[in-house]
């Protein structure tokens, strides 16, 4: 039976909690060799609200929904009064805007470091779009991926595309209004295949540095090379106090998408230790978003089961006993430092979250709460000749 500190502990560090979803987890997606199509998939940005929605009412944790420029707001800003209107039906609001630089054809060898100077000018206009879509939603966040880059040695300047990047990147955050920042994600390669202009954190930090103080870095925990220590770069970013959030997901391999912690649950652990080892002001200024795609799960339950899985991990986290572990590392005592810490890991506390849910007025088991309320049914019912009409060739 757990003592009352540790139970105040996990309920205290869970009603802090909160984690954005993806709209685009919801969507029908794949890899480039198939995209396997689920009826009650959401299709309209309607769907997407009503399916985050039932996320957040299952799990009390989840109540912004990233959107992505292109794929949520076709219209651009003209799409606000829409997308304010489904925030007030679905009670859950518009988090941070993602412009979309990677799909269009003009972006073939780039947007913001595209050698054309009228291409870069193309995309620093999607780019003030976003920042007005997301000033007019009030959204704290513009997190951008910038897929540019080169497949061949020698094809590009990979200097001259730096200062290009520099040149959009600082009128973007010449833009931003108060209270709003914009987050630099990075990502080692694909689509790009020789070289990535933003590839690490080190790159992300120095263009966030130079466009200005509300940029920050973004860390998609699936955008690092095998074996790096991505705890020990959320060290330095917090250090720096560039640290702007996270895109949450699991990995075997590459930029597999896989839901959170399916692969390695320890690896999420180490960092939500790190965030909770920072003082409150930073951690207030993290912000926790998922990026997964569903190819094979269903898109609802693995978002439910993504959420409670963050839960579950933030409240062992929140179960190292920090001050005793600053002094046996302070001693390298180092097993019991090591058991001090991972301890912590080994910890059983679904049963005080499955409380801290009933206390809450949540369901105290999400999944069985989801499968027993239909939904998944309905929306298949509702949806499925819409998504029967969806094909995908790759060639
Ligand atoms: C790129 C990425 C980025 C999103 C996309 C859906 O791999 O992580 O954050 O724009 O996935
Ligand atoms: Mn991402």
């Amino acid at each position: 039976m757990a003592t009352n500190a540790v139970r105040d502990r996990v309920w205290t560090a869970l009603d802090g909690f909160r984690i954005e979803l993806p709209s685009w987890g919801f969507a029908n997606t794949g890899t480039r060799f198939g995209k396997f199509v689920q009826g009650g998939a959401a299709t309209t940005i309607e769907e997407k609200f009503a399916d985050a929605a039932q996320v957040n009412a299952l799990t009390g944790a989840s109540p912004t929904v990233a959107l992505h420029v292109l794929w949520d707001l076709p219209g651009g800003k003209a799409d606000v009064p829409a997308i304010q209107a489904l925030e007030k039906k679905f009670g859950v609001k518009s988090g941070s805007i993602n412009p979309n630089l990677f799909q269009d054809a003009e972006y073939k060898y780039g947007s913001i470091a595209n050698p054309s100077a009228e291409i870069r000018g193309n995309a620093l206009a999607h780019l003030l779009d976003s920042v007005e879509i997301g000033r007019a939603l009030g959204s704290q966040d513009v997190s951008m991926w910038i897929a540019d880059g080169s497949n061949y040695p020698g094809t590009q300047s990979i200097r001259k595309r730096i200062g290009w990047m520099e040149e959009v990147l600082g009128a973007t955050h010449a833009a931003l209004g108060e209270g709003q920042r914009m987050l630099v994600e990075y990502k080692p390669f694909e689509p790009a295949f020789y070289h990535t202009d933003i590839a690490d954190w080190g790159m992300a930090l120095e263009l966030a540095r130079r466009a200005g103080p509300k940029a920050k870095v973004l860390v998609d925990t699936g955008h690092h090379y095998q074996g790096t220590n991505i705890e020990q770069i959320v060290a330095w970013l917090l250090h720096l106090g560039a640290l702007g959030g996270f895109h949450f997901n699991d990995r075997k391999y590459a930029d597999d998408d896989l839901t959170l912690g399916s692969i390695d649950p320890y690896q999420v652990f180490r960092i939500f230790h790190e965030i909770l080892s920072a003082g409150n002001d930073d951690q207030a200024q993290i912000a926790f978003m998922i990026d997964q795609s569903h190819n094979l799960k269903g898109k609802v339950e693995a978002m439910v089961q993504t959420v409670v899985t963050a839960q579950e991990l933030y409240a062992k986290a929140a179960l190292v006993d920090r001050p005793r572990l600053a002094e046996l590392q302070q001693e390298c005592r180092l097993v019991e430092a090591e058991e001090c810490f991972r301890g912590a890991f080994w910890q059983d506390v679904r049963p005080i979250v499955r409380e801290w849910r009933e206390a809450r007025g949540l369901p105290p088991e999400p999944l069985k709460a989801l499968r027993e309320s239909g939904y998944v049914e309905k929306i298949t019912r509702e949806r499925n000749s819409q998504n029967a009409r969806s094909e995908f060739r790759y060639a």
